[in-house]
């Protein structure tokens, strides 16, 4: 049976209900997706594979040598993590910045370009920002594709869940004649294999496994957590004006304490489902039990809970950060 799942990109398979690629035996002559994907795109429901990141790693290497265009994708809050993967490459790659929607609208998308121009030392053509679910710039990137393409085959690549999928699935309604959509869902490890798309005659997208990153807050995370944490909608930042002796719980995902004797403000990014709250730092001692890092922050600095959210502050701050061992938790130039 060497047939591969519409959906996920798996071969299929009828030995194993936990492997990627599942399907019945009465059903593996004529099944177009396997169990897994018919469960999340019908049902929502998500059957974690458990496959070895050596596995997505080997298929991130042999692109890396190919020579066609790559379109690399991230979105705003996985910037850090991933934009240091594209120097790699040895074709052209354009940058795309996802999810555009859910940047709050004060935010300029030219300051945005040349912030990542500034900050990192990237080997782009090209940067644009999109939104799939919003339609947004999807035709520019499309003549960009078609200006630059050097054969009829194109790789997005990037971190799971930056919207590779959904980006292809937006490209086939725009111009393909396919009604065959790719799986998409907001928890890690979607796509299993490269799903290759053949958008138009000269155009074919291969859609590929996203890197999976041990320092991400939602890997590893429960689906309920994963859904709150990823934010849906147009983030709404939220301040807090810090006294002295203050700390802010952000859940039970992470605190904040505040250990610097002047006022100051706290400008969190992060979805709007989480719930923040300001507490007293000396007589709640929740989360003092999470990993500690600890910061002097300049007020040119953001602090970054990788995958969770950022935070910007008005006045240089001492600052104990606490949460979830794995997460990496770090400083960077003012995003905002
Ligand atoms: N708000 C918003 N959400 C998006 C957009 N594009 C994708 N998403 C959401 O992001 C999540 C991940 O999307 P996928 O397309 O499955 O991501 P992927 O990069 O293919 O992920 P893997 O297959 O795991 O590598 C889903 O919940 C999508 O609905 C967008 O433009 N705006
Ligand atoms: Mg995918």
């Amino acid at each position: 049976m060497t047939r591969k799942c519409l959906g996920c990109g798996a071969f299929f398979q009828s030995d194993n209900p936990l492997k990627a690629g599942f399907v019945d035996v009465k059903n593996k002559d004529n099944a177009l997706v396997c169990k897994r994907c018919f469960k999340i795109k019908n049902y929502g429901e998500y059957t974690p594979i458990d496959n070895d990141v050596r596995y997505y790693e080997n298929i991130f290497n042999k692109i890396k040598e190919k020579k066609d265009l790559v379109l690399f994708l991230c979105d705003i809050f996985t910037l850090d993590e991933t934009l240091n993967y594209i120097n790699n490459f040895k074709s052209k790659v354009i940058l795309v910045i996802t999810k555009k929607d859910l940047l709050p609208k004060s935010v300029k998308e030219y300051k945005l370009i040349n912030y990542i121009k500034q900050n990192y030392n990237l080997n782009v053509i090209d940067i644009i920002f999109i939104s799939s679910n919003k339609n947004y710039n999807i035709d520019l990137l499309m003549n960009k594709i078609m200006n630059n393409k050097t054969s009829n085959k194109v790789y997005l690549v990037g971190n799971t869940n930056a919207g590779k999928s959904t980006l292809i699935n937006a490209f086939i309604k725009s111009y393909g004649s396919s009604s065959s959509f790719i799986t998409t869902s907001s928890l890690p490890a979607t796509t299993l294999d490269t799903i290759e798309i053949n958008l138009t005659e000269d155009l074919s997208l291969i859609d590929t496994p996203g890197i999976i990153s041990n320092d991400n807050y939602i890997t590893g995370l429960k689906l309920s957590d994963v859904k709150k944490i990823m934010p849906k909608k147009e983030i709404k930042p939220r301040t807090y004006q810090m006294k002295p002796n203050q700390s802010l719980l952000i859940e039970d995902y992470a605190r904040i304490d505040y250990l610097s004797s002047t006022n100051n403000s706290f400008t969190l990014y992060l979805s709007n489902d989480i719930k923040i709250n300001r507490i007293n730092l000396n007589t709640n001692n929740n989360l003092r039990n999470l990993k500690l890092n600890s910061f002097n922050l300049d007020k040119r600095k953001d602090i970054v809970i990788n995958g969770l959210l950022f935070c910007k502050i008005t006045n240089n701050a001492k600052l104990n950060v606490y949460t979830k061992n794995s997460v990496k938790v770090f400083e960077r130039n003012n995003l905002i």
